[in-house]
């Protein structure tokens, strides 16, 4: 499968978005039959969202959605990468809905420089509608906004390293990895569950999140295994996959943008910096304005837009976690980050 880039983001007939929809259910229909057989032979966990989680070469999966095993499958076996293509990679909860967004203003910025309040995606639109993910990509006839013919394709993932498509991993593209404190992902992923889980299953408690994530048992988790695939390779490979953090993100922002905006290949101009181009991308993204921009309508059946705006903060985790939550995690993270120097 080749994913082409569209053209000019246009907000067009409702025709084109049922026929788009109805092509997005046959596709993932016939995905999920193909591989839905495998289910048997995977390892079996509780899920968060969904009723269980599957694993998949070491990492926990979701059966039948958007985000699955399935998916990654087929991915695996159909996409093709473009050596220009930029990805973003993140573990759910890490800041994904914010680094999409600085990346698609920071890339798209002479495309939209003229555009007054409220024409620019970002200003109508979820970032995660502005720079899909290879996963949901998968499913759709004509991808998303993305770029015109003549910007890289951009695409997120939440797929570990060890587990991207073989054309990825061989086309030497530029790669962004995003990790936040493990305490602060499993708070934001505890109540993300709690906002999408099937109602009957009832609210998920802390105490039970807490216990499935210090297991490795969250979606696309372990936690410490997927941030580690994409350290590893980035300390290999510095020119081609850049590792930040989430709470450095915050501390300096705007430092992050700049230094995003060379890794990328757009570095600002000088003039730009005079005009305040990067602070006007900061203010932009950040989390108030995202935030009011989401704060109605879904973003796909069932995933409110505001789901992905919460709290956006460092350390929301000491009014979730009790003293001794936070001695294990720490405990943990101290034994699998050993030697490396991932600090939060
Ligand atoms: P996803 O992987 O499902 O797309 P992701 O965007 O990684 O989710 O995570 C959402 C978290 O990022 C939320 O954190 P919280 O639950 O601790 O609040 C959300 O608030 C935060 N977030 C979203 N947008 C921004 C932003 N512009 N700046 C900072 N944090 C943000």
């Amino acid at each position: 499968m080749s994913i082409s880039a569209s053209n000019v983001p246009s907000l067009s007939s409702v025709t084109k978005y049922i026929d788009e929809d109805e092509h997005e259910k046959t596709k993932m229909a016939l995905i999920f039959d193909k591989y839905n057989h495998r289910l048997a032979t995977l390892p079996k966990e509780r899920g968060w969202i969904t009723e269980n989680l599957y694993m998949y070469q070491g990492f926990w999966h979701q059966s039948k959605r958007r985000m699955s095993f399935e998916t990654v499958m087929a991915l695996q076996d159909t996409f093709n990468a473009c050596p220009t293509d930029i990805y973003l990679a993140t573990l759910p909860k890490s800041g994904t809905t914010w680094l999409k967004a600085i990346v698609f203003a920071i890339v798209n910025r002479n495309r939209y420089k003229n555009d007054s309040f409220p024409t620019h995606p970002l200003l109508i639109s979820n970032p995660h509608n502005c720079l899909p993910f290879v996963e949901t990509e998968i499913f759709r006839n004509t991808p998303t906004y993305v770029n015109d013919p003549h910007s890289p394709r951009l695409f997120a993932t939440h797929i570990p390293y060890t587990s991207l498509p073989r054309s990825i991993l061989d086309s030497g593209c530029r790669l962004v990895y995003l990790c936040r404190n493990p305490k602060d992902v499993l708070v934001s992923m505890f109540h993300f569950a709690n906002k999408l889980r099937d109602k009957s299953r009832g609210p998920m408690r802390f105490e039970e999140a807490f216990e499935l994530f210090s297991k490795g048992a969250m979606p696309i988790g372990p936690y410490w295994d997927h941030v580690k695939s994409y350290h590893n390779v980035s300390l290999k490979h510095p020119t081609k996959i850049l590792f930040l953090k989430y709470d450095d993100m915050k501390v300096d922002t705007v430092n992050h943008v700049k230094r995003l905006s060379t890794f990328l290949g757009y570095p600002f101009t000088e003039a730009e910096n005079d005009d305040g181009a990067v602070q006007e991308i900061v203010r932009m993204c950040s989390f108030e304005n995202l935030r009011e921009v989401n704060k109605h309508g879904d973003l796909r059946e069932g995933i409110p837009n505001d789901a992905f705006f919460r709290e956006g903060t460092v350390g929301d985790w000491t009014n979730h976690l009790t003293s001794e939550m936070s001695e294990i995690l720490d405990q943990i993270t101290n034994e699998k980050f050993h030697g490396l120097d991932i600090l939060f």
